[in-house]
């Protein structure tokens, strides 16, 4: 009896499991023609292999319950490997410990499934409580390197404190994906890191990082910014000195703090940058995506930078275990132009949205700046209204 219950209900998970692992995705019409979301979330906390959740022994689990539970799978690093869309996966527990998950697809919009086993990541001295947001760089000395953040309680929290935290940022590399060699956490001079990014080649013969200076574990204090710095050795990677390239600012929607997004693309134009911006509302944080452009050769330095938002969360993104939150860490660029876009919402499900590299530097250098005040955006309204208006008399004139 327990044996059919254990049979009727593994068939059943595993067929429901299948399903949705092989769904196709599919893209949507988009009104502002930048980039195309997709109907369905591409990893879930559902797409968990089932051997990591169920004990599939019927004499040790007659049942057939649920062991290890997994609560969302988000913000995932990029890159394209061996042809295939490769991620590695924020995944949390029930526990609330996050760990990183390798994921692969063929197209890169569906069908989207987990290798055999999560990452196993090697400890420094200082075990990671928590670890999250890897960023994934294919860097010039043969090494695909990730860095995280690696969380820690704070040793300085006063007694009873059992929230304070300490960000640093990890790193590890490797040459497969599956066997990573840790490294030691970043050394920098400016407080606590998080969304660190290194950049794919050296400068001056140097490791090159963006950064986010933090003066609190949440509250960048007066520090903040995305930032950028340069380390002699990558084995011991200290940075003793940090330009700020996009500073956070008041009134747009990075005001309270911004964090970059994925390695940048290089462009002929310029490299294309993907970061998340923050503002406090009465609701709490938003967290939405914004671009900008740096120089090919300065990659601190900004060239470009559209006003506001490039995605903000939608319908059901804007609900989750951390709400009105859209987060980028991973996009891939294919060699056909085509950019897949794996962006996070509300701390709870990863999505994709594709666009080209063209239409990307497009938007970024055609779509007008912020101008910091209300009069100066509804002038910078004004001004497409008479472009256009223009234009439809000269085409008039043209007819008649
Ligand atoms: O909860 C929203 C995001 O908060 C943090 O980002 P930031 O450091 O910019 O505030 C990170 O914990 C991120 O993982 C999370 O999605």
């Amino acid at each position: 009896m327990k044996n059919e219950l254990f049979k009727e209900r593994l068939e059943r998970v595993s067929r429901e499991h299948e399903k949705l692992l092989t769904r196709p995705n599919e893209p949507l019409f988009s009104t502002n023609g930048i980039y195309n979301r997709y109907r369905y979330p591409i990893l879930t906390r559902e797409y968990v292999p089932l051997h990591w959740r169920f004990d599939m022994n019927p004499e040790t689990n007659p049942h057939f319950m649920e062991r290890i539970g997994f609560n969302a799978t988000f913000n995932a690093g990029a890159i394209k490997w061996n042809g295939k869309y490769v991620l590695a996966v924020r995944v949390e527990g029930n526990d609330r410990k996050s760990f990183f998950a390798i994921a692969e697809s063929s197209n890169g919009v569906d069908n989207f499934r987990f290798w055999d086993r999560p990452v196993t990541l090697p400890q420094n001295e200082l075990p990671d409580t928590n670890v999250y947001d890897m960023r994934l760089t294919r860097h010039d000395d043969g090494y695909v390197y990730g860095v995280f953040c690696a969380e820690r309680k704070d040793p300085d929290a006063p007694d009873g404190d059992t929230s304070s935290a300490v960000a640093a940022a990890g790193i590890a590399r490797t040459k497969d994906l599956i066997n990573w060699e840790r490294l030691p956490d970043l050394v920098s001079t400016t407080g606590q890191q998080r969304n660190v990014v290194l950049f794919p080649h050296k400068i001056d013969g140097k490791y090159a990082f963006y950064t986010r200076p933090q003066d609190g574990f949440i509250d960048t204090g007066k520090g903040g910014g995305i930032g950028f710095g340069l380390a002699d050795d990558i084995e011991h990677a200290t940075i003793k000195e940090e330009v700020i390239v996009d500073a956070k600012r008041y009134h747009t929607v990075y005001e309270v703090k911004n964090g970059l997004g994925p390695a940048p693309l290089r462009t002929g134009k310029g490299w294309l940058h993907l970061a998340h911006g923050v503002r406090n509302t009465a609701a709490g944080l938003r967290y939405t995506l914004y671009m900008f452009m740096t120089d090919l050769e300065k990659p601190w330095i900004v060239t470009h930078k559209p006003a506001g938002h490039f995605m903000g969360p939608l319908g059901e993104e804007r609900v989750g275990d951390v709400s009105n939150v859209l987060f980028s860490n991973g996009w891939i660029a294919d060699d056909d132009g085509t950019v897949y876009i794996y962006y996070a919402s509300s701390d709870t499900r990863l999505h994709v949205a594709t666009s080209t590299i063209d239409q990307l530097i497009d938007y970024c250098i055609n779509t007008p700046q912020d101008k910091f005040y209300s009069a100066r955006s509804v002038e910078t309204i004004n001004s497409l209204i008479d472009k256009n208006k223009t234009f439809e008399e000269t085409q008039k004139k043209k007819l008649e």
